[in-house]
């Protein structure tokens, strides 16, 4: 009982270490290009917001998620998934409303499988006649986004450690079995 003990021991630590080293070899995404831009001033609000990497970002249900804060906490991003393009994410936006400081904070799935999450600011010169997001509807949406953002990365991790791990375990004990099988001929 005690070799079976170390033997899954073993695996674990070697299917963390497999998965410690493998993973920096891929680099995560990196933000290049976005409209509007970091730092720009707009005289009428964006339709969409359009976040472009250096390579491509994973389309999925949740993968990508973005919030859009105006003044005193409001909230302008639009309902509905956004659209991914090879290597960009166009997310859809409200009208927006004062003329204001707005931030942009984004997550995405890397090509790579890892989330990378930034912001960016933008001044609206001009103020358009939209309106926020209901308070609740904006408070609901943020707290399922990162609810459910660390969770999916966790299991994939586990499951592979666990995989990895058994798989260890079963080619040592099928590597002796064969061995006594073939001596007794
Ligand atoms: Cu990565």
């Amino acid at each position: 009982m005690r070799r079976v003990v170390s033997l899954l021991l073993t695996g674990l630590v070697a299917g963390a270490v497999v998965l410690g080293t493998a993973a920096p070899a891929f680099a995560h995404n990196v933000l290049v290009d976005s409209d509007p831009k970091d730092g720009s001033r707009l005289d009428a609000g964006p339709a969409a917001i359009t976040l472009t990497f250096d390579q491509p970002v994973q389309a999925g249900e949740k993968f990508n998620t973005i919030t859009v804060t105006g003044p005193e906490g409001t909230r302008w991003e639009a309902d509905g998934e956004p659209t991914v393009k090879n290597n960009s994410v166009v997310f859809p936006v409200r009208p927006l409303g004062p003329a204001a400081e707005y931030t942009v904070g984004y997550r995405v799935l890397s090509a790579d499988g890892h989330p990378v999450t930034g912001s960016l600011k933008f001044t609206l010169a001009v103020a358009g006649n939209g309106t926020p997001a209901p308070a609740t509807a904006a408070n609901a949406e943020g707290s399922s986004s990162s609810g459910s953002g660390g969770v999916p990365i966790w299991v994939w991790i586990v499951g592979a450690a666990v995989l990895l791990a058994g798989g260890a375990f079963f080619a040592l004990r099928g590597g002796t079995g064969d061995a006594k099988e073939s001596s007794g001929r």
